[in-house]
């Protein structure tokens, strides 16, 4: 018999590993403390992929497939995928294993060691599940080549079809993105989303991950995400109904209280494998031939999955090890801990920590543009900024959060994955989000007793880094403009700010070790 390994991010019945099953074949899945722990991952998120595994097994159960499927709590589980496989490989006399190429760096390394460890051949298959393989993504010109997603989408979609009419792209462009920046107008409600209530595995789950992970980051009884293939596709079904046709729109707004908008909800499927890309962005494309949907919502969402997130993955790929130990910018502070518990008087923090809290959810420009850009501002070490979105989005894994916290929102890669730093004052969030006029602080004030953090911080991370951006031609106006202000009284009040915020991430970093 083989036996055939499916890891937790792997749960799509067509994946690789699953392909030519022959009938006393044995399907291993385990839940491990090596993985539930590399992170202080969320609690929900947790819930989500131990609840997920459970149901897909159950379905793959139901379909007379042998599976060996190791708990937790399991009295003799060794709690690491290597152990886990090598106990099953002794347990079933088995001659080989057959497992699917893993998402990220770390866990490859594993596998690659599997064979010589286990004595039995270890076959490891290609993921099918993306539209562009780490071998192609490699090799293509408009990809790494160009450091541009722009050019690899394109191609990507010449490739696709989709949204292609012969080969131009539908409504005449490309990229729809200039009129994606709207701003949500007052009064507008967003749909309700459709969540999922726990059922009685997701509520044991749910038992585990309070007794287990109690002190994790984040909100449990809240939960709502689906767990299964169904619910998953009946989650996008009613993305493409209610909240597709706006999102091109308010793609980049926020709003307090609002968590979700009109995106799409759909990471931490696409990720774990209860939904794929090319189900979601065929979804999209056929509203938009029926009607339902304009172009510049179709357009914007397809560019999402089938542009940034797999070049995201092709830049992992192609960048790793040693991605992670780049600091162009030479940032070195603490993550100041209001990060983890929310208490910060800037209302758009607290808002988006806040929905994060809640859902291990935020979208897009939260993640970008309100707590990334305050990282880069304050200049927090890309180590720690990186591990805490590892640990507090249901949707993180590393091939993905990586090259988007250190690449797009630190450009501690030196602009691999973006020409520039995605640094903004607090003018960005107040057009873009209702944010500012709830808060302590004074958007419109610049510097002085309660002006805007956002402000002073975006001049002085442009002084203290202009060395490595000011002959970068994309930052030319902020340097001109930076050109007419007095520094001292910049710098004095930024450094005042972050000595306090330092202070506190010190007190915090004691309390978590225990000192
Ligand atoms: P929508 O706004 O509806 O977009 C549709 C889909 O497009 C998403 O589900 C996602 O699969 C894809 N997508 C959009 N933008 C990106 C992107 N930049 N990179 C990769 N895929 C993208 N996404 C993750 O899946 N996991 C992460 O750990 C993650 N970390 C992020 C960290 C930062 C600092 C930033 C700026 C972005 C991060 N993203 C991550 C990308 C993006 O924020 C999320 O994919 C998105 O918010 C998920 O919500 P949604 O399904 O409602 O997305
Ligand atoms: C994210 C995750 C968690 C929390 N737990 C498990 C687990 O117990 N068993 C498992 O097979 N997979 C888990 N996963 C997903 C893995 O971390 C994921 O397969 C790797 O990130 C892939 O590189
Ligand atoms: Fe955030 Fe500044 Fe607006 Fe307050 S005033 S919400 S700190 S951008």
């Amino acid at each position: 018999m083989r036996l055939r390994l499916v890891l937790g991010d792997q749960l799509t019945r067509g994946i690789s590993s699953l392909r030519d099953l022959e009938s006393g074949d044995v399907v291993l899945m385990a839940e491990v403390a090596e993985e539930a722990g590399y992170v202080r991952h969320h609690k929900q998120k947790l819930a989500l992929v131990f609840a997920a595994m459970r149901h897909f097994a159950q379905d793959l159960r139901a379909e007379g497939i042998l599976v060996d499927y190791v708990r937790l709590n399991a009295p003799d589980n060794s709690q690491s995928l290597s152990g886990e496989l090598a106990r099953a490989v002794a347990r079933h006399g088995a001659r080989s294993v057959v497992v699917t190429e893993a998402a990220e760096w770390r866990v490859e390394q594993m596998m690659l060691g599997w064979q010589a460890a286990l004595g039995v051949a270890v076959e490891i298959r290609a993921d099918a599940r993306f539209f562009c393989s780490r071998a192609e993504f490699a090799t293509l010109k408009t990809a790494r080549k160009t450091g541009r997603m722009e050019y690899f989408y394109r191609e990507m979609r010449r490739r696709s079809g989709l949204l292609m009419r012969q080969d131009q792209p539908e409504g005449g462009q490309w990229n729809f993105d200039p009129e994606n920046r709207k701003a949500l107008p007052k009064g507008v409600r967003p749909p309700e989303r459709l969540r999922f209530a726990p059922d009685a595995i997701t509520r044991e789950v749910m038992d585990l991950v309070a007794a287990r992970f109690g002190d994790n980051f984040g909100d449990l009884e809240s939960f709502g995400w689906a767990v299964t293939r169904t619910d998953a596709v009946a989650a996008l079904a009613d993305f493409i109904d209610h909240a597709l046709p706006q999102f091109g729109d308010y793609q980049d707004a926020m709003k307090a209280g609002e968590d979700f908008l009109y995106h799409g909800l759909i990471s931490p499927y696409l990720n774990c494998g209860l939904l794929q890309p090319r189900e979601v962005c065929a979804a999209a494309e056929a509203a938009y031939l029926r009607g339902d949907v304009p172009i510049n919502a179709a357009e914007g969402f397809i560019r999402q999955v089938l542009g940034w997130r797999e070049f995201v993955r092709g830049i992992y790929w192609t960048e790793m090890p040693g991605y992670p130990a780049t600091n162009h910018l030479g940032a070195a502070r603490d993550l100041p801990a209001f990060y983890w518990t929310g208490q910060t008087k800037m209302r758009c923090m607290a808002e988006c920590i806040g929905t994060t809290r809640r859902t291990a959810y935020a979208h897009h420009i939260q993640r970008l543009m309100v707590t990334g850009n305050f990282a880069l501002l304050a200049g927090v070490a890309p180590a720690q900024i990186e591990d805490w979105y590892l640990a507090v989005y249901a949707d993180a894994y590393d091939w993905v959060e990586l090259p988007n916290v250190h690449g797009m929102v630190c450009h501690a890669d030196g602009g691999i994955l973006g020409s520039k730093p995605y640094a903004a004052s607090g003018a960005y969030i107040d057009r873009m989000s209702d944010y500012c006029g709830g808060c302590t602080y004074d958007v419109k004030k610049k510097l002085g007793e309660g002006a805007c953090p956002f402000n002073y911080l975006y001049w002085n991370f442009l002084i203290e880094n202009e060395e490595k951006l000011a002959r970068n031609p994309r930052m030319a106006l902020p340097y001109r403009n930076l050109a007419r202000l007095e520094r001292g009284p910049i710098m004095a009040q930024a450094q005042a700010f972050l000595d306090g915020q330092q202070a506190w991430a010190a007190e915090q970093r004691r309390l978590d070790e225990g000192w």
